[in-house]
């Protein structure tokens, strides 16, 4: 190496001149929101992702990147949905417990991140879908801006105050499938009061997405973090 060469990132995060999110191997002159979804299997994840494609496609410049362990199900799924052009739609296969791909080694979704970026340039919203695990299983904040948690009503009403970090970190808490509620004898309004005292000034969204397929509070709040984050950034 010549005594002239320097590294193109700078690594010295007390230096003005550090950026956290390049790491080296695209132009990160435009960087798009990331929004994590994660939650419990089977919770909705996949539907809510659908949803939020449909209300904000035509407005925001955006695309996703799903994660399974196995397969690439979701992906495949939101592909045949057509709700997104499907050179938008990213798979991570995570091979392990979802929850390494999306806080401990970042390194895969990172990596489809900066394709969806480097593919279409102006990208304002990454949507990543982690795979469906526990209560425990959050983002780190290396990889997204904010992050959804997703549980659904037909796990019983017990679910919000078992808490955990999903539940009471999370950005946004959504509980899903309030339709179910009568089938499965489950009391919304305990699930609100639990979720509201495990997480203090955080925000809940009971919803349908049989009775509101296009997520519209949900979709709301998306937009709320995309001007306050464009502001800040
Ligand atoms: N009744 C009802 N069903 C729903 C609702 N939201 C999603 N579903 C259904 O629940 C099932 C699971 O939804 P997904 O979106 O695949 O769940 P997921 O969290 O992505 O699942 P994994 O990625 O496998 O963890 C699907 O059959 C959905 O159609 C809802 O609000 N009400
Ligand atoms: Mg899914």
């Amino acid at each position: 190496m010549s005594a002239d060469h320097v590294h193109p990132v700078n690594f010295d995060p007390t230096d003005p001149g550090h950026d956290p999110h390049d790491h080296g191997e695209h132009d990160h002159s435009h960087r798009a929101v990331r929004i994590g979804i994660g939650g419990p299997v089977g919770s909705g994840k996949t539907a809510l992702t659908a949803a939020l494609c449909r209300a904000l496609g035509q407005s925001v410049d955006l695309a996703v990147v799903t994660n399974d362990i196995y397969t690439t199900e979701d992906a495949d799924f939101l592909r045949a949905t057509g709700v997104l052009d499907v050179d938008r739609i990213e798979a991570v296969q995570t091979g392990a417990c979802p929850h390494t791909a999306i806080r401990d080694d970042i390194t895969a979704n990172l990596d489809a991140v900066e394709l969806l970026e480097h593919r279409f340039h102006g990208l304002e919203l990454v949507i990543i879908e982690s795979g469906g695990d526990n209560l425990t299983a959050v983002f780190s904040r290396g990889l997204v801006d904010r992050q959804i948690f997703v549980v659904d009503v037909a796990g019983g009403d017990k679910v919000p105050r078992k808490g955990g970090p999903g539940v009471t970190t999370a950005d946004l808490l959504v509980i899903n499938k309030t339709d179910l509620a009568p089938m499965v004898g489950a009391d919304l309004g305990i699930m609100t009061a639990d979720a509201h005292r495990m997480r203090g000034e955080l925000p809940v969204i009971s919803q349908s997405l049989v009775d509101t397929p296009d997520a519209p509070a949900v979709a709301d709040w998306v937009r709320a973090q995309l001007r306050t984050l464009a502001a800040v950034s």
